[in-house]
């Protein structure tokens, strides 16, 4: 779609919703500080959202008065740290839909969540020959991990490409699907242009072909309802801090019978039944997963940030959201020489752009000095930029407490980069 079309789009849906933007805002401690004597604007929460006072204060409490090691002490404290760390293990299955508690495993996030996926059920399934397919918009984490083990097994990574716009182009990927496909593992939100992926068709594409499918959810749970049960999916994959959680802890998603099949990712405490010297039994899902004492604080900070999230409301959240996402992309197009890179037909979180005056990286400098945070550079995401033929962009991402000031702050911010380059 041409600029102009986009901003007559745009344009239709300048209207602004109710939501009561100033009393979440006064949720999140952060918001009140300044940089370099101006108020913070944050637009970087691709990279990491802030914290609600919520989780800082359930993350304060467990330190202050629940602190203790999970399954392995009969004492009250170690009993009580248990219930709060499985408290938010079911915490996690209610914000998924998932069908059982033991089907999620707490993880440091999305990044080790792919990486446990693709040294258990990769290693055990994808042998020589074999193919892994991903598509051209995928994070780095949802890259690398699976070049790692096609070049152990011999297997070949293949990639279902994107169109101009940033969509995925599904019949490409339908094609792409063979006998000899082990594994799907695709982004649903990118992180770099904001699509969100026809995850449901990507299912059931592969599921009609026996193939299971991996969903790399890392930017589409702040913003978008999910059901892992409605998707079908068989693996999903998450982080904490980019929901309002702490940093450390994530989640993966698989169901009971794929994760039962799966050999241990790593060896230690916890994730034992017996141990001899010849012998080890291996404890059951999730445990069999989770080695070693796990980020507990992190996984009740998690819980506590997933409740919040419920309290405001996932539906009122994209509905702000939306907003914001068509009031910037009218307000950016105005700037001179700006460019949006990536016009999917649904986008969530995230406008990268780029400016003809000047290079990203000078963009973010020259924002950053007026308060405003954004993202410049290549998102993890390389291919991403190649696709489009450019080294980087610049990328603003919204939360729930981002305003329609906030995109005002930056369009003046970036009207100063144009004064100062173009
Ligand atoms: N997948 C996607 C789609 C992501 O955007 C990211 C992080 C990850 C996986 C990895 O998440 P982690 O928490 O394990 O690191 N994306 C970004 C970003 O866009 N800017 O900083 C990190």
């Amino acid at each position: 779609m041409s600029n102009a079309a986009l901003e007559m789009e745009a344009a239709i849906r300048v209207e602004a919703p109710p939501f009561d933007v100033a009393k979440v805002r006064a949720d999140f401690p952060i918001l009140r500080r300044r940089v370099y004597g101006k108020p913070l604007v944050y637009l970087d929460n691709a990279a990491t959202t802030q914290k609600p006072r919520r989780v800082i204060e359930a993350i304060t409490r467990f330190y202050e008065e629940e602190c203790s090691n999970v399954h392995r002490g009969v004492h009250w404290l170690s009993q009580r740290a248990t219930d709060r760390y499985e408290g938010a293990r079911e915490t996690v299955r209610r914000f998924l839909h998932a069908a059982e508690a033991r089907e999620i495993v707490f993880t440091r996030g999305a990044t080790e969540s792919i990486n446990l996926v693709a040294n258990a059920y990769g290693r055990a399934h994808v042998g020589r020959d074999d193919e892994v397919l991903i598509t051209a918009m995928e994070h780095h984490s949802n890259i690398v991990p699976w070049q790692i083990l096609c070049e152990e097994k011999g297997a070949r990574l293949r990639v279902a490409p994107i169109d101009n716009r940033g969509d995925l182009v599904l019949d490409e990927f339908k094609n792409l699907l063979s006998h000899r496909t082990k594994l799907v593992a695709v982004v649903h939100v990118s992180n770099a242009l904001g699509p969100v992926n026809p995850v449901k068709a990507v299912v059931e594409m592969a599921h009609a072909r026996g193939i299971p499918v991996l969903i790399d959810g890392a930017q589409a749970v702040p913003h978008l309802h999910l059901d892992v049960r409605a998707l079908d999916c068989d693996f999903y994959v998450f982080s904490g801090h980019k929901i309002y959680g702490p940093t450390g802890i994530g989640a993966l998603y698989g169901k009971a019978a794929l994760l039962e099949r799966m050999p241990p990712y790593q060896g230690g405490g916890d994730m034992i039944l017996s141990v001899t010297f010849e012998k080890t039994l291996y404890n059951t899902i999730p445990y069999k997963f989770e080695a070693g004492t796990p980020d507990i604080a992190g996984a009740i900070g998690l819980g506590a940030a997933l409740d919040y999230v419920e309290s405001i409301g996932l539906p009122n959240i994209a509905m702000h959201e939306r907003d914001l996402m068509s009031y910037a992309t009218h307000a950016l197009l105005g700037v001179p020489g700006l460019r949006i890179i990536g016009q999917a037909r649904e986008k969530a979180g995230a406008l990268s752009f780029t400016l003809d005056c000047a290079h990203p990286h000078d963009i973010g400098t020259i924002v950053d000095q007026e308060g405003v945070a954004i993202r410049t550079g290549h998102h993890c995401a390389q291919p991403v930029m190649e696709r489009y033929g450019v080294p980087a962009t610049a990328r603003a991402s919204f939360a729930m407490y981002n305003t329609r000031e906030d995109v005002d702050a930056l369009v003046q911010a970036l009207h100063k980069v144009v004064e100062l380059f173009g």
